[in-house]
């Protein structure tokens, strides 16, 4: 049973909470920006108070208000709010990122609409039987218009997924009235369009928010799927603390303050004799003495250390140094992509949390094969196929990872992680470092890149610099059946977002494949050779051709050794440095992407900081030049370094050293 008189007091501690942090921010208190939620309170004031602890709520940075609904201590909010040490996130979220995954707070998200898709992957978990609730993610107004939004409205509908979707509509998007911006004044149709049931409530009044609220738990927990709840609030302030509002007018400011949730309710349960003036005032007081405690708090906290040497990137346990990968006694002979496909069902096998998801992976198979049969054997809960919807498919795995599957997802082709590069970079790779370790997101990503003859330049791009400059993901290139075996399991036991990238072009290659042998934990480099004169680093599909050099100048009498570096993140440096002293300083570095900021730069950099005291270096780079990639296999074979190319360029290294001489 709902307390009005509760409610009230929720509304009263969010409400003064936040002028409290308003305050502290004028004061200088600390520094940056503050969102509060004037006028939105009673929505997680009245659904904070529904939700069971099993339920997961994702928030915007407009999101305090949830946090204290989820029952964080008002101290480690105020705390975090003004990035203190004893925030609830030990003051590195501050404001906009604030989680508590022990209160069932998935956290606030300050990228707009990208909570959605994510709320898929926790009610995943939940209608997987992984964990129990639903997922309750709420977004603005403005946010109705985010692709990554529409696409998890798809997912979710898609697979029935027990999620509220809650819009506290306020009018605005930043600085432009939303009205500006859409057709429709009622944004819940736009998502009946995807055949979710939805409402549009007024979010200001206690019965309407009470009802609608208690529909949609009643829905989603009766596994009738997702529902939308479009709520009418009101902003009472500026879009963050220093917001002037110069482009809004007195008129619509007064009507905001007309409809202010906490007047209306104090007026409504004076009116209708559930509560007393002096009770009322007695509650405010309660509340006022609440926040001045955790002011005093507050202030008390230290700042948080600038050198306590964790920044949460990756798990403690992670190895810094690695050995080489061993083989074990049972091998067979398999195309790469076998290879993949027998990681896959070797761990899905062994680890109930895996699940597999993305375009046409599960009937299909995917469209090189590389899942196939795996739903067949494992069943459609584990194995199955997704709309075509990257944003989903990503932003789905970090909430699944989050809420403990073990999710392996696959976009198509790399160029297509472009259209979703959100949901890796500023929500997998953060995920860690936001909770201070207490949320993580072990989830795989697998795509394919490179050239192949006849695949256009939208399909053709080697990308792998973009996600190694991230931190706080994984990436991995294998460039042998060996490896894709070896690293795919790998990346699928690592507690961390890892990305593999396999190569199109060897997806039919053949090798021995160690199928019995221990999973290796993350990164390390594989030496083939010795080579004293050069040493060619390299990576993915360059692998093979490079290994096709070294067996042409060994002919010829030059001593080439090939680095495969098979994990650009974490790199394996002390290998690097290893093979260039023993090739003399001499090194060829070779990769099919652009030049320009290509991972080789970082190669390159990489030895010179570390040997130019010790050693007379000559490091050449052999890429692809700074040229979008045509069609035409001929055109292509004209621009990507090939055998012959990688063999030339160490003679070349190996005159000049003679000629030094
Ligand atoms: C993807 C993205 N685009 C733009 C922004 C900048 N931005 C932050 S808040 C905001 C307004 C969003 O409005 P709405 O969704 O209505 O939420 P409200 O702020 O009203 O709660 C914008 C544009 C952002 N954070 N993320």
């Amino acid at each position: 049973m709902i307390s009005p008189t509760n409610i009230y007091r929720q509304v009263a501690r969010i409400r003064t909470m936040e002028n409290r942090a308003l305050e502290l921010s004028a004061e200088g208190f600390f520094q940056g920006s503050v969102h509060v939620c004037n006028g939105h309170e009673l929505v997680p004031a009245v659904i904070g108070n529904m939700r069971r602890p099993e339920d997961k709520v994702l928030a915007t940075y407009r999101g305090h208000g949830w946090a204290l609904a989820c029952g964080i201590p008002m101290a480690q909010i105020l705390g975090e709010i003004c990035q203190k040490a004893g925030g609830v996130n030990g003051g590195r979220s501050g404001s906009l990122m604030i989680s508590a995954p022990e209160r069932g707070f998935i956290g606030q998200n300050s990228i707009v609409g990208a909570g959605v898709p994510i709320a898929d992957g926790v009610a995943l978990a939940a209608l997987l039987g992984k964990t129990e609730g639903v997922a309750i993610a709420t977004v603005g107004d403005g946010a109705m218009s985010q692709g990554a939004l529409h696409e998890g409205f798809v997912l979710a509908a898609a697979k029935n997924l027990p999620v509220i979707f809650i819009c506290e509509n306020n009018g605005w998007a930043e600085m432009t009235p939303t009205s500006e911006v859409t057709r429709h004044p009622e944004l819940a149709r736009r998502v009946e369009g995807y055949g979710i049931p939805a409402r549009t409530v007024d979010g200001t009044d206690l019965g309407a928010v009470v009802e609608a609220s208690q529909w949609a738990f009643a829905e989603v927990r009766e596994g009738r799927g997702p529902v939308f709840l479009e709520f009418n609030v009101v902003r009472l302030k500026g879009h963050y603390n220093r917001d002037i509002q110069h482009y809004r007018s007195k008129g619509d400011m007064q009507q905001a303050e007309e409809r202010d949730p906490l007047s209306r309710l104090h007026a409504e349960l004076l009116e209708n004799g559930i509560a007393a003036a002096d009770e009322l005032a007695a509650i405010d007081d309660e509340v006022v003495a609440e926040v001045d405690a955790a002011t005093v708090s507050v202030r008390k906290m230290p700042e948080p250390s600038v050198n306590d040497g964790n920044y949460y990137l990756y798990s403690p346990d992670s190895p810094t140094s690695w050995h080489t990968p061993t083989s074990g006694s049972r091998t067979r002979t398999m195309e790469y992509w076998r290879a993949i496909n027998t990681a896959l069902a070797t761990e899905l096998e062994h680890r109930q949390d895996v699940v597999i998801f993305g375009e046409d992976v599960a009937s299909a198979g995917g469209v090189f094969g590389v899942t196939r049969g795996l739903q067949k054997q494992f069943g459609a809960d584990r194995v199955f196929d997704t709309p075509i919807a990257e944003s989903a498919i990503l932003g789905a795995a970090v909430g699944a990872a989050i809420e403990g599957l073990r999710p392996v997802v696959e976009i198509m082709w790399v160029d297509f992680l472009l259209v979703a590069l959100d949901q890796l970079v500023n929500q997998a790779a953060n995920v860690r470092f936001a909770s201070q370790g207490r949320q993580t997101a072990p989830l795989t990503v697998r795509m394919q890149q490179g050239a192949t003859a006849g695949s256009c330049a939208q399909h053709s791009q080697s990308l792998e610099a973009l996600i190694a400059h991230i931190p706080g993901l994984r990436l991995g290139l294998p460039s042998t059946p060996a490896d894709a075996y070896a690293m795919t399991r790998a990346a699928v036991a690592d507690p961390d977002p890892v990305v593999l990238i396999e190569s199109r072009e060897l997806y039919q290659l053949k090798g021995e494949v160690a199928v019995d042998a221990e999973v290796e934990s993350i990164g390390g480099a594989r030496l083939h050779g010795s080579g004293s004169d050069v040493v060619v680093i390299t990576w993915g599909a360059m692998v093979q051709r490079a290994l096709a050099a070294q067996a042409e100048l060994a002919e010829r009498g030059v001593s080439v050794s090939v680095l495969d570096l098979r994990w650009l993140a974490p790199l394996d440096l002390a290998s690097i440095l290893d093979a260039v002293r023993t090739a003399g300083g001499r090194a060829v570095i070779v990769h099919e992407a652009n030049q320009t900021g290509g991972f080789g730069a970082e190669v390159f950099a990489r030895i010179h900081e570390s040997l130019r005291e010790e050693l007379v270096l000559d490091i050449r780079r052999l890429t692809t030049p700074d040229t979008r990639i045509p069609t035409p296999g001929a055109l292509q074979a004209a621009l990507i370094p090939g055998s012959r190319e990688i063999a030339a360029a160490c003679i070349s290294l190996k005159d000049s050293a003679t000629a030094r001489v």
